[in-house]
């Protein structure tokens, strides 16, 4: 190896081997003109986000304490999925979901990229924890990145730095395993280059390496594409450590349900990108006497406990939530957390006083407002004010609705969880499964209409099993076999019950039925009474659903045949879902578990 001198590279504060070597590696490469070891301090916060303001990324915000507003480029707003690989060693084990490329072919292919592409910039070093950072082993990992945008982030949304980088030595010398992640926006600066107020390259690569617990990101700066504890690692890296240890890694919310009789029950729920999730989590029940506190928005890993019962962990420290359509009526609880300030908001409008606007805010728009592509907007612009995959990002711990366990490292007991889509059509409301393997069925033909996190079109159905299209790791057949195989190594009784819901079913004049948000209370409910033996339901060809005296509609003035709708369950509607079932089932292929294979012939023969 030559020695090159790059400031900073060997200010180490660790003796980590493994650590030291791969961040030498990567400077040489990479040659950035300094490195700087993140420690996670107010005063790095401060010199990061000065250097932001700055550079033209971040606008201070006069409205919110210490927050910030940055407008991407807007080449680079999403997820791009058909950017992202998983570079298993056999394409085999990628599946028929997910792009692959051999790794040795991508890594030349990346390295090339990768060379001097941190000229004229700082290569930071953040090392990280996903999940309390006093769990009996830590899951770390160190994000290398010359993105102080992602600095910033990164800090919201892990326990990141000094607090982190002590978990990579114990006191007698062991040393951690960590999940190394690279990234780089791909955009070196020449001397006396003029930087612009949001690097990134035209070429993108989000590439996964499952064997070696591997992450290699290249060209964008936005969201899960660069945030790499987030979808890469606690999803598509972490989804395949479940796998081979026995546990799960989902795109699930946590929610905490306690009863008008104190009863306490955890939820999670699995919903695709921008389709309720951050909501759900931080409801406000419309029901008297019930509660919901917050765990977890996005993520959730669950594994057996010593009772038998599966208990769910949020990795992260923060939300990174859809901004618009979020305010008072809808999500009170979030408009509350971001208030406080020491947040990050990103694509949406910027007011003339200095506050963030959008679309969904507030009832009448601003006279006037800079939209997120840096243009006067006002309520007679064609064009929307905020991109609507534009984000919040605040820390979980100012979030009065947080749980007191939100930070346990042994998670929380799971009695109920939620697939949902969002559907016009077909979907029912609320659906009890009958048992998991049923429940199984219906996560793994679980459909949604796209949406604006991922780059593409909006609004085409798609099957998204469990809300992992995008994230699951590794061969999606695989993955619902190792859902079936989780159901058997518990009591049937201590499995948490799966139910399938809909809160976007629309009539004939598209407007939704169902009121959605805090009356989504109503469904819960019903749930765990389900859990309890005390709610009635309907038996019917896809499972356990309520007509609309069996839910708690006390108090709510919607009209009763919208609800009756948006409950109902219509044969022909499902015998036209099936072929589009089989038709996903088929390209699963041989790897789809022959228990999913024969829940579709059980409904086929109960649709007659
Ligand atoms: P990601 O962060 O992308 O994973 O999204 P998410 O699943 O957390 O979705 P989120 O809760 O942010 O909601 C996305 C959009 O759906 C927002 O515009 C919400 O206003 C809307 N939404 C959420 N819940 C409901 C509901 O019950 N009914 C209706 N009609 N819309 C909802
Ligand atoms: C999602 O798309 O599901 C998100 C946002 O939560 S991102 O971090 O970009 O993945
Ligand atoms: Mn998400």
């Amino acid at each position: 190896m030559t020695a090159v001198t790059i400031p900073g590279v060997d200010q180490a504060p660790t003796t980590h081997k493994r650590l030291l070597s791969w961040v030498r590696e990567v400077a040489e490469l990479t040659a950035p003109d300094a490195v700087v070891w993140v420690d996670g301090s107010e005063q790095e916060w401060t010199r990061v986000t000065d250097k932001l303001v700055e550079a033209g990324t971040f606008t201070r915000l006069a409205k919110k304490p210490n927050s910030f507003y940055a407008a991407s480029d807007p080449n680079d707003v999403a997820r791009v999925e058909e950017r992202t690989f998983i570079c298993s060693v056999d394409e085999a084990d990628a599946g028929p979901t997910n792009n692959w490329m051999d790794p040795a072919e991508m890594k030349a292919i990346m390295t090339e990229l990768y060379r001097g592409c941190m000229r004229g910039r700082t290569m930071y070093v953040i090392p990280f924890c996903m999940g309390p950072l006093n769990a009996d082993k830590p899951m770390l990992g160190v994000e290398i990145t010359d993105s102080e945008y992602v600095v910033a982030s990164m800090r919201i949304m892990t326990r990141m730095g000094t607090q982190a980088l002590e978990r990579f030595v114990a006191e007698d010398g062991t040393e951690a395993d960590f999940v190394p992640a690279l990234h780089s926006i791909g955009a070196p600066l020449e001397k006396g280059q003029q930087d612009v107020a949001w690097p990134c390259s035209d070429t993108k690569y989000i590439v996964h390496f499952p064997e070696e617990r591997l992450i290699w990101s290249y060209g964008s700066g936005y969201g899960g594409n660069a945030l790499l504890g987030k979808k890469c690692y606690s999803l598509r890296i972490a989804s395949v450590i479940g796998r081979d240890e026995g546990w799960l890694a989902e795109h699930m919310l946590i929610l905490k349900l306690t009863s008008p009789e104190d009863k306490v029950y955890y939820v999670a729920a699995a919903f695709p990108s921008a389709c309720g999730k951050t909501n759900l989590a931080m409801l406000e029940p419309t029901i008297p006497g019930w509660k919901v506190e917050t765990i977890g928005d996005d993520i959730a890993w669950m594994r057996f406990g010593e009772d038998g019962r599966l208990y769910a962990v949020n990795p992260e420290n923060g939300f990174f939530g859809v901004a618009p359509g979020t305010d008072y009526h809808t999500n009170p609880n979030a408009m509350r957390t971001i208030e406080k300030g020491n947040s990050l908001f990103t694509n949406v409008a910027l007011t003339d006083d200095g506050d963030v606007w959008w679309e969904g805010m507030t009832e009448q728009p601003p006279a006037h407002l800079t939209s997120w592509k840096k243009a006067d907007w006002t309520p007679e612009s064609t064009e929307k004010a905020a991109h609507p995959n534009s984000r919040y990002c605040t820390p979980i711990d100012q979030c009065d609705t947080k749980a007191a366990e939100w930070d346990d490292p042994n998670g929380v007991p799971i009695s109920a969880i939620f697939f949902g889509g969002r559907r016009a059509t077909t979907i029912p409301l609320v659906t009890e499964s009958r048992d998991w393997q049923h429940g199984t069925f219906m996560g793994a033909t679980l459909s949604s209409e796209t949406t604006a996190a991922a780059v593409g079109a909006v609004g085409v159905v798609r099957r998204d099993p469990m809300a992992m299209l995008p994230f699951i790791g590794y061969n999606a057949g695989d993955y619902f076999n190792h859902w079936i195989e989780t159901g058997k190594r518990a009591d049937a009784a201590k499995l948490p019950k799966i139910f399938y819901v809909n809160w976007f079913r629309r009539g004939d004049d598209k407007r939704f039925l169902w009121p959605g948000f805090g009356e989504n209370s109503r469904v819960l409910k019903w749930a765990i009474e389900r859990i309890e033996g005390k709610a009635a339901a309907q038996e019917t060809p896809i499972g356990w659903v309520p007509t609309a005296d069996e839910l708690d509609l006390s108090g709510l003035d919607d009209d009763r045949a919208d609800i009756e709708a948006a409950l109902s369950f219509d044969a022909d509607e499902w015998r036209a879902e099936i072929p589009l079932i089989e038709e996903w089932f088929d390209k699963i292929g041989d790897k789809l578990p022959t228990p999913l294979r024969d829940e579709l012939e059980a409904l086929k023969q109960r649709l007659g």
